[in-house]
């Protein structure tokens, strides 16, 4: 499907895409936001990490981040050069080291005296808890290790993880990272046909699911989906595990499901984890591209564990001994590999992990969560703060938030206005918000202020982290001076990069490196302002941003073409005031289909959910006559993205038929 855009020619639009737009329009107005919020003496005086961090790293970035890895990891093989960049923009990060990911999560935590400290505090959404400590995930891990060794895996095999938020997941993660083999989540919320696309492009040879959650306050199924992805030949799987979570009632194929109160209930205790290689492939997480197909964006094991380490200890703040951190990410996202399964039990942290939605059974169930836990460090995304704002500040008010000292936001833009409430009402106007930009690439934080350093400004990002080399450039690649916008890039080699898309160098290349010249395109728009300081300003390809989840035009749109009764359709995100950003699709329908436009709107959206997932399901679907084509027959969006948010359309002058606009006003009218 053609663009008006091509993401490798895109230029920064005055006001661009998405959420973008809104941020763009009102960047004239962030530009005079002139509060700041410095950290309080106590706060900057106890700060786990202190300004000197930037000068270090400046002077020398991988002696800086060489000295991270020895001291946040044990190191089973000590690494004898930082950084090998001899073959861009293929990095080798700690070369010659070898490094488990599971024992530096939990075994030495136990060697070291912490094994009554408690590692995760789980709640689950119909109010059932459980809590394990260091000790006790350790013998899980152990065991799961174990059993998927029995299954047949080992290092360097692919298990695809298909479950929903609880333990399981991390112990199923970590387990897989003890032997070698290389996890890929799928979200739980994506479909059959979505799960078995990235069970074949990894060969997966074993899936970990469950019969399946609860989802305000139902059951909700996971099993059956494993089995439709499963039922036609031609995969590679041998082997899947079921976690009995809901207890609904699942179809069981003998000899190839395994219950894991069976298989890893039973296993030995026993499990010695062995150093892989700091380039030993740990993960692979899927994520949409501005083409249809997803990437296998692939992380290795050295570089990501220092990095996500280093960032969840400085910018958090964290204090291991005091701190209960909880992140409310999902596993089937990175922000649930970096921030939820690696980085907290890396540095030792006490951690929450929840199951369900914010509201089940009530609007204030994760302010009960934060008052029963003491949650210090709460790290979320601006669509949900934007949730609890419609709510109402009366449910938080409710409860004990004392406790709260940091508050972290991920996931796309967070504007002044959700962040003076999240500080307000959430942070008792005393709180820093750190807002973290990173991305499922990136692999760990890149931009964010230091709680203790940095005074903050409600709605940017700031400043990069130490050891981290970002800037925003023109068209020609050319550092843009303060006060201007352009395109985000990273300009040297990190430890968490990733090191490329599973099975795909070329696309590797293409998609990140060949945009600028030796460097990094990160796909998103932004601006210096007059300090200097960062403002993500949302993508500039045609990649949409929806409550925080990332979703391809180009995917959706394929999907919805899959259909018989569709013609033709273009796909963008509109503004939105709670997710950012929503899908709204405009479809040309085929011959009857046309006639019975309300049932087969709602059976398109079905197969949206089908193909893809429900979270790509278009909010709106129009149907219209006809979409707006340049003369070259490409489609554009602009203007669709006009209509979709309530704008007269802007100029249409260089459409082939420049009356489309007017009739597809009319069709909508009626
Ligand atoms: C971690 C994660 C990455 C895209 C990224 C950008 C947007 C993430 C942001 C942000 C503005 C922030 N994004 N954090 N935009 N401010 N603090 O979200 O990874 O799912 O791969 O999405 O999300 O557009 O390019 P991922």
């Amino acid at each position: 499907m053609s663009q008006d855009t091509p993401s490798s020619t895109a230029t920064v639009p005055a006001a661009p895409a998405g959420q973008g737009a809104q941020q763009g329009d009102a960047f004239e107005n962030l530009l005079h936001e002139t509060r700041t919020f410095p950290p309080t003496p106590e706060f900057a005086a106890n700060a786990v990490v202190k300004a000197g961090d930037y000068a270090e790293a400046d002077a020398d970035r991988p002696a800086f981040w060489a000295k991270q890895a020895r001291e946040l990891l044990t190191w089973s093989k000590d690494f004898s050069e930082a950084l090998d960049w001899s073959n861009p923009p293929f990095a080798k990060w700690f070369v010659g080291g070898e490094v488990n990911a599971a024992y530096n999560a939990l075994d030495r935590h136990v060697e070291n005296g912490l094994g009554d400290r408690v590692a995760i505090h789980f709640e689950g959404e119909p109010g059932d808890s459980r809590s394990y400590t260091y000790a006790e995930l350790t013998e899980e891990v152990k065991k799961a290790a174990n059993a998927f060794e029995s299954l047949g895996v080992s290092k360097g095999d692919r298990v695809a993880v298909y479950l929903p938020m609880i333990p399981e997941a991390v112990i199923t993660l970590l387990a897989c990272a003890r032997i070698g083999a290389v996890h890929s989540v799928v979200f739980g919320g994506f479909s059959a046909d979505a799960l078995r696309s990235r069970i074949d492009d990894a060969e997966a040879k074993l899936v970990v699911t469950a019969d399946g959650t609860y989802r305000r306050g139902k059951p909700s199924a996971l099993k059956p989906a494993v089995d439709e992805a499963l039922s036609q030949d031609g995969h590679t799987v041998q082997n899947v595990v079921v976690v009995k979570r809901n207890g609904q009632d699942v179809d069981w194929h003998e000899g190839r499901d395994h219950w894991w109160d069976e298989t890893v209930g039973e296993a030995s205790t026993e499990h010695t984890a062995v150093g892989h290689d700091s380039e030993h492939p740990l993960f692979i997480l899927y994520t949409s591209g501005t083409t249809g197909k997803p990437k296998g964006i692939l992380h290795t094991t050295g570089g990501y564990l220092t990095q996500t380490a280093y960032t969840h200890k400085a910018v958090f703040d964290l204090h291991p001994e005091t701190d209960v951190y909880w992140c409310t990410a999902d596993v089937g996202w990175v922000t649930g590999h970096s921030y939820v399964t690696y980085a907290p039990l890396i540095n030792g942290a006490t951690q929450v992990m929840y199951e369900g939605t914010p509201d089940s059974p009530h609007q204030g169930r994760w302010w009960e969560i934060v008052e029963k836990y003491k949650v210090s460090i709460l790290y979320t995304a601006p669509t949900a703060i934007r949730t609890f704002m419609k709510w109402g500040r009366d449910i938080p008010d409710k409860y004990d938030l004392s406790s709260i000292r940091v508050l972290g936001s991920v996931g796309e833009p967070i504007n002044p206005e959700a962040w003076m409430w999240y500080r307000t009402v959430i942070g008792g106007d005393k709180a820093p918000i750190v807002d973290t930009w990173w991305q499922t690439e990136t692999g760990a934080q890149m931009i964010a202020p230091l709680p203790g350093v940095t005074a903050a400004k409600p709605g940017s990002a700031q400043v990069p982290l130490p050891g981290i080399a970002v800037d925003v450039v023109d068209e020609m690649g050319q550092s843009v001076p303060d006060g201007h916008g352009g395109f985000l890039v990273i300009r040297e080699p990190w430890p968490a990069m990733l090191r490329g898309i599973w099975g795909d160098p070329e696309r590797f290349k293409d998609t990140y490196w060949s945009r600028f010249e030796t460097m990094y395109f990160a796909g998103d728009g932004a601006k210096k302002d007059e300090d200097g300081d960062i403002w993500l300003l949302g993508r500039v390809d045609d990649v949409m941003n929806v409550s925080g989840h990332r979703l391809s035009t180009t995917e959706i749109e394929s999907a919805l073409v899959s259909h018989p009764a569709v013609a033709e359709a273009a796909v963008v995100g509109a503004s939105d005031e709670t997710t950012g950003q929503a899908v709204v699709a405009f479809v040309i329908l085929r011959g009857d289909a046309a006639n019975n436009g309300d049932e087969t709107v709602q059976e398109l959206r079905n197969h949206v959910g089908k193909e893809i997932g429900p979270i790509a399901k278009p909010k709106n679907i129009l149907v219209v006559p006809e979409l707006p084509k340049t003369r070259s027959g490409k489609i554009m969006r602009r203007l669709l993205k006009d209509v979709a948010e309530g704008r007269d359309p802007g100029d249409a002058t260089t459409l082939a038929d420049p009356t489309i606009m007017q009739q597809i006003a009319q069709s909508l009218r009626k």
